[in-house]
């Protein structure tokens, strides 16, 4: 049976804005602090690096009990048997990689509500929503989305969501009001000083403790 992406604290690699830390070592770090869905994101690797890390990761989330997701490359997604693969609007399409990767759960992101409806028309298992806040995170990232278009796709769209793009501790709650299924905080938890506080905090935000 397909496993099905929990519903939590949604993290992502993210090795330049690390403080000089590999992603194996941050991954390490966010596991350890109760990081429960990780996405594993490289833009800048060759395959064979991306690769090796990516198996790396596969045991560890494994060990930990975690839900791993690969970001863009099907053909990874299928020698680690990630639980998941993440796709962009202009990474191959979701009906070729179903093909390609089974029955996992695939992930795409969206930025409108015609992406979210065709995605979800098309058999995607969650979108992503964003970017919610303005983000330096991601080149040629899209225009900020706002909590407008998270609105929408809490009202209107079936399959998970998960809100990312310039989600911070300091207004991670604004986005935890619309109660979308994962919120998703890239470089607030990649580049923190305290991975166990920042991971700590935002679940606390998450389910209501603060
Ligand atoms: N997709 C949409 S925004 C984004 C991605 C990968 C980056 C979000 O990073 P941050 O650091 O949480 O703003
Ligand atoms: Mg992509």
């Amino acid at each position: 049976m397909k496993k099905q992406l929990p519903e939590c604290l949604y993290a992502i690699t993210a090795e330049n804005f690390s403080n000089g830390k590999d992603n194996i070592t941050v991954v390490k770090e966010m596991l350890d602090a109760g990081v429960k869905v990780l996405q594993y994101r490289d833009k800048y690797k060759t395959k064979l690096e991306k690769f090796k890390q990516c198996q790396q990761i596969r045991k560890l989330t494994s060990e930990y009990g975690a839900f791993f997701i690969v970001n863009d490359d099907v053909d990874i997604s299928i020698d680690v048997a990630s639980d998941g693969l993440h796709l962009g609007q202009d990474d191959l399409a979701i009906l070729k990689a179903r093909e390609r990767v089974g029955d996992i759960v695939i992930g795409i992101s969206t930025h409108s509500p015609t992406q979210a409806l065709k995605a979800q028309e098309q058999g995607a298992d969650y979108i992503g929503v964003g970017p919610i806040f303005k983000t330096f995170t991601k080149d040629n990232v899209y225009a900020p989305v706002g909590l407008k278009y998270l609105e929408y796709c809490v009202k209107n769209i079936k399959i998970p969501k998960v809100a990312i793009g310039g989600i911070k501790l300091s207004n991670i709650k604004q986005v935890s009001n619309f109660n979308p299924e994962n919120i998703c905080m890239v470089t607030e938890i990649t580049s923190s000083a305290n991975i166990k506080d920042t991971v700590k905090q935002a679940l606390e935000a998450i389910n209501g403790n603060n």
